[in-house]
């Protein structure tokens, strides 16, 4: 047991209640804890793939069961897989967690930051991603949209802009909406599995425009997928992630 996981386990048993010291606790909300999963620092047997809060039809039929299944069983999977192999004996990285690793990128040896720039990115974007969808979607309102009026203009205004940076993002990547370093709310897209994070950014709200993600519904058409998307959005989860990342 590393000094970490004593000091969690330790203030576990004190408290009687388990205590998410940030960085996760920007997920902390929506993330599940199975019986293999115990502790959300404990990396010592590697990074592992959270489940999901829904099944994989939950979201039909704007996001179908066949691209969930494979999107999150196999395509997540896979960078979680990478991430831990690329990881492998560098014990003093593997105690971190995948958010941390990417704040830390400069520290991550160069022989194999790339590769963690690519899948510990994959799984930190994805892992952000299951949780602020949800069947039926939820209402934006809070200080999240607060914060969107005074920043973009209107709630709609800051949705437009969301939506539209994600439709004209050239190749593969990801739609944003973070709280940045200044703690103010910016919107822009990132190439493939790059995150925010590395920029010092928080991300609130992730939209994957990967072909992975929509080809199987939606082929070519990468808007019908992003206007569907947008009756699945958990806006009461990015409200939550926003309220976290202003405390940070
Ligand atoms: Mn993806």
């Amino acid at each position: 047991m590393n000094r970490r996981n004593f000091i969690i386990n330790g203030s576990t048993a004190i408290a009687g209640i388990v205590l998410t010291s940030s960085p996760l606790r920007l997920y902390a909300d929506s993330h599940q804890k199975s019986e293999h999963e115990t502790d959300d620092h404990d990396h010592s047997h590697g990074y592992e793939l959270p489940n999901l809060r829904y099944k994989h039809d939950a979201l039909e039929p704007y996001i179908d069961k066949r691209t969930m299944e494979i999107h999150h069983g196999k395509h997540h999977q896979g960078y979680v897989n990478k991430l831990n192999a690329a990881i492998g004996d560098y014990h003093d990285l593997s105690n971190q967690s995948v958010e941390d690793l990417l704040r830390n990128i400069d520290k991550v040896p160069k022989t194999i930051r790339q590769a963690v720039i690519n899948s510990g990115g994959g799984h930190a974007n994805h892992t952000l991603f299951w949780t602020t969808m949800i069947k039926g979607g939820r209402e934006l309102n809070g200080k999240v949209a607060e914060a969107m009026k005074s920043t973009f203009g209107s709630v709609d205004a800051a949705k437009g802009k969301f939506l539209t940076t994600a439709k004209t993002h050239f190749g593969s990547g990801w739609a944003w909406l973070v709280v940045d370093d200044k703690k103010k709310l910016q919107i822009y897209s990132t190439k493939n599995q790059d995150s925010p994070l590395m920029d010092g950014h928080t991300p609130i709200l992730g939209l994957d425009v990967w072909e992975h993600a929509y080809y199987l519904k939606y082929q070519n058409k990468r808007a019908d997928y992003i206007d569907a998307w947008t009756n699945v959005v958990n806006w009461k989860q990015v409200n939550l992630n926003y309220i976290d990342a202003m405390k940070g």
